[in-house]
């Protein structure tokens, strides 16, 4: 009987209208703004509003309201105007030979920072990822390639002084960056695994997968710096699946033994059980819903299913399944 479980499947590609949704970005604080100057002191401990640097690095906010060698468009790393509001970051994505203290002489060092989404990516769906950057003069000696955004789902730290997170970063220039008067953008098409929701910026190869050059006479402290103003992570197109089963077989044999779906792309699910007579037998608003027939008798069921998509609007199914046990 379990053999002849059969499945409905309904597959839907459905890219985003401009309305819809390709103007939400998933970045919080995505220009790197201040609630109140008196966040930027902040910055080390707890981060600014979203952001916060990862691990022991010590990547830098600027801040217009701030003229202490941090400030926009003058200060310590350089000079440049926010491309957006009057906020930026800036770190370190190459160094060659960082003595700090007395803890030593590092290789491969990294800064980076980090924010948590709005919401965990969709399995499938694809994005557009991109920031600008613009080179510090005043501090880099050095231009490189390499740096870029690596999305995960766990968060990702380090408790080694600027220690390189050797993690595959989805979208990274391929070009060595030498602007420094205006921003250029890095940006790609990322396609999600699902439940990414950690987005973190610098430089995730080593010394010897990047491209670097540096000024002729820079000897003990190679160092590229680049401000990071507008960071944008925004869904292009998701492929929406619901597959629902029109018969299971509760006899605890572990093979369709639930009435459930399986779906992607959906956010929300409501789902109504009738028996012949109309009377409502089981519902859920759980899109992991497994209903095991309780000890309704073998017969034919009626549901319906209204399924919400990641942009809000509602998909609709109804159909019958057979109970057999
Ligand atoms: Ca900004
Ligand atoms: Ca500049
Ligand atoms: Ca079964």
């Amino acid at each position: 009987m379990n053999k002849s479980f059969l499945i409905v499947t309904l597959f839907l590609t459905f890219l985003c209208k401009l309305d819809v949704c390709a103007q939400v970005n998933l970045v919080p604080n995505p220009s790197f703004e201040l609630e109140s100057c008196e966040e930027m002191n902040d910055w080390f401990e707890n981060g600014i509003t979203g952001w916060y640097n990862v691990g022991l690095g010590t990547s830098d906010i600027y801040n217009s309201c701030t003229v202490d060698g941090v400030g926009v468009p003058s200060n310590f790393a350089g000079w440049q105007d926010a491309r957006t509001g009057v906020g930026y970051a800036g770190l370190i994505p190459y160094e060659d030979l960082y003595f700090m203290g007395d803890t030593g002489w590092f290789v491969d060092s990294r800064e980076y920072i980090q924010i948590e989404l709005i919401e965990p990516l969709v399995k499938d769906a694809i994005y557009a990822v991109s920031f600008f950057v613009s080179v510090a003069d005043n501090y880099a000696t050095c231009f490189t390639s390499g740096i870029g955004v690596y999305l995960s789902s766990e968060q990702i730290d380090s408790d080694v002084p600027f220690e390189l997170f050797d993690y595959p970063s989805q979208i990274y220039s391929t070009e060595i960056l030498t602007d420094s008067i205006s921003w250029t953008e890095i940006g790609g098409e990322f396609t999600a695994n699902g439940g990414e929701i950690y987005l973190t910026i610098g430089c995730f190869k080593h010394d010897s997968e990047i491209e670097i050059d540096c000024f002729p006479d820079t000897v003990t402290q190679r160092n590229a710096y680049y401000y990071i103003d507008d960071v944008s992570v925004v869904l292009e197109s998701v492929n929406y699946l619901l597959e629902v089963p029109n018969i299971f077989t509760p006899n605890n044999d572990n093979d369709n033994d639930y009435f459930e779906i399986i779906t992607n792309g959906y956010t929300g699910v409501d789902v109504h059980v009738y028996n012949r007579w109309g009377i409502q037998v089981f519902t859920s608003i759980s899109l992991d819903f497994k209903w095991n027939g309780t000890d309704l008798s073998n017969g034919v069921y009626y549901y319906t299913l209204e399924l919400e998509r990641i942009d809000g609007s509602i998909d609709y199914k109804k159909g019958y399944v057979q109970l057999i046990r």
